[in-house]
């Protein structure tokens, strides 16, 4: 049986219209599940929408709308992004949906049946905006002397009836659980940042809510819904399922491989998240990825400053490949990166235009004008011919391994060390001058370079979908020779083949007007 690969997104609160920080976190979920499901692995990958809570309540509110109505127009946005952009979710789970309030309720019938849930009263302080209590010594001064959460959110007070979850009893079992599991917790500063705040103590959660209605009820608690995030975060197994931990899904792919999130969400994932599992008797997560934080031109993206990147509208300008490029090569999966549109020109005229798309043209080009589109077949293989298939053939590790450990960025970088190697060895080898001379040797290098696109190729098709898709029709690879199993086959090629006229498939940016770029 094949191996599986569980991963999700957060899934994202429904109160705005999705941006580029959304769509970044979502895309590389996406360019993970292709990968794995090219290697042959069943792949399970969720996305979809958080809708209860006070922010969304708030939000509806302000749209004059009541929250069911609300919810199921902004939810839409989410899944029309993950269209224009071609992620290949296999489920999209809404909260508001009878399957997750069935789980979520199960859910707390488990956590409350191992003893972990008491009933109390919080008074403190809660940001709507964080969905997350704050501790008096968390928070910081924020203008006018008003407190505010360390997010920068305003923070209110809140005096209320609450369930708790006993978190403080699971500090050792926590501590035990990333010491046996480090990579349970990535990248490692992360790790470490999750490890030394529940070193530092855990108070007791309220997980429930009384001053307002828009919720999951707590099973058998007239007036309480369930704190929202026990709610979103239960959304992981109520796509597999849950309660039905017995079901062929369930047993198949609890527990995720990776949860990849945002560093603001990290606590909720890492901490709570495993604390929730364990009491109820599930096993937590094998991974929580965490990344980074993307600015705008060296700005915080806020809708007050009016600086934030519409995803639709980087696609309808660069297009789409472009756009998935930039945003997993720009930045290392996991550290905080700046949007600007230099940097995203730069990438698409040098790494995609320049580099990457000028090897396969002029290799394509030469084959179709020296040998009138019929790839040539090779002869003997000169050292620098091996050396180059061999870095080509070499790169399906090289890559699978970034990838395993989350490390998009590396393997985009993995692929571009060949596509140099490449573009020197044609400028070498000259093949445009030594056909006149030698037809065979030069047949030799065009088919050694079009092996080496083919490798490339293949090892994008996770990545920048379409122009992979478009660069192996012109290299007359079936669809049906794509799993990256075949990559090792050799004779893919077919030498005698007749290509079809190669297109360019990585046109340069030029800027319309002044100053667009
Ligand atoms: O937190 N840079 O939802 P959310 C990078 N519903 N990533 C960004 C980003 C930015 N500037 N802005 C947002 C929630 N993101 C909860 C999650 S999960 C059980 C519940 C991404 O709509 C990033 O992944 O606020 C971040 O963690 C997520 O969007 C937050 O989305």
């Amino acid at each position: 049986m094949a191996e599986r690969f569980y991963i999700t997104t957060p899934i994202y609160y429904v109160n705005d219209v999705p941006h580029i920080g959304h769509a970044y976190t979502t895309l590389a979920c996406d360019v993970m599940a292709r990968f794995m499901r090219l290697e042959g692995r069943e792949v399970m990958f969720l996305t979809g929408t958080d809708e209860h809570g006070q922010k969304v309540e708030k939000a509806a509110a302000a749209a004059g709308d009541k929250p069911q109505v609300f919810v199921d127009r902004v939810s839409q946005n989410f899944r029309t992004l993950a269209a224009r952009m071609k992620y290949t979710n296999d489920d999209f789970i809404r909260t508001t949906e009878p399957r997750h309030i069935k789980a979520s309720q199960a859910l707390w019938k488990a956590i409350a049946a191992s003893g972990n849930i008491y009933l109390g009263s919080y008074e403190g302080w809660y940001s709507v905006r964080d969905e997350a209590f704050f501790a008096e010594d968390e928070l910081v001064p924020g203008p006018g002397g008003k407190k505010r959460a360390p997010t920068g959110a305003d923070v209110e007070w809140v005096k209320e009836p609450s369930y708790f979850f006993k978190l403080s009893a699971w500090q050792d079992r926590l501590l035990a659980f990333y010491e046996q599991n480090p990579g349970a917790v990535q990248p490692d500063s992360r790790r470490n940042e999750v490890v030394s705040f529940v070193a530092g103590g855990l108070r007791d959660l309220s997980i429930s809510r009384t001053s307002f209605k828009w919720g999951i009820p707590v099973p058998d608690a007239p007036g309480h819904i369930m704190y929202v995030w026990l709610d979103a975060l239960t959304n992981y197994l109520t796509a597999i399922g849950y309660p039905d931990t017995g079901s062929a899904m369930f047993q198949r792919y609890w527990p995720a491989d990776v949860h990849v999130v945002g560093k603001d969400i990290l606590r909720f994932h890492a901490v709570y998240w495993p604390a929730f599992l364990m009491a109820a008797g599930l096993e937590p997560p094998r991974r929580v990825f965490a990344h980074g934080w993307w600015t705008v031109e060296g700005e915080k993206m806020s809708k007050s400053l009016g600086n934030v990147v519409d995803p639709h509208a980087m696609v309808d300008r660069y297009g789409l490949d472009p756009v998935r490029y930039f945003l997993l090569r720009e930045v290392p999966f996991g550290n905080d990166g700046d949007f600007s549109q230099a940097a995203m020109v730069h990438r698409i005229n040098g790494d995609l235009a320049n580099d990457l798309g000028n090897l396969a043209q002029r290799s394509l080009s030469m084959i179709q004008s020296y040998f009138a589109g019929v790839l040539p077949k090779p002869a003997h293989f000169s050292d620098s011919d091996r050396l180059l298939i061999e870095q080509a053939g070499m790169l399906h590790q090289s890559v699978a391994a970034a990838v395993e450990r989350q490390a998009l960025h590396d393997a985009l970088a993995e692929v571009w060390k060949v596509v140099g190697d490449a573009n020197r060895y044609v400028d070498s080898e000259k093949p445009w001058s030594v056909r006149k001379t030698d037809p065979v040797r030069a047949g030799t290098v065009l088919y050694v370079l079009a092996e080496t696109v083919r490798n490339i190729a293949m090892l994008l098709q996770a990545f920048l979908p379409d122009s992979a898709a478009r660069m192996l029709e012109q290299l007359g690879v079936p669809a049906a020779q794509r799993s990256l199993a075949q990559l090792g086959v050799r004779g893919q090629l077919v030498s005698g083949v007749q290509l079809p006229k190669p297109e360019p498939v990585f046109p340069r940016y030029v800027a319309e007007e002044k100053g667009a770029a």
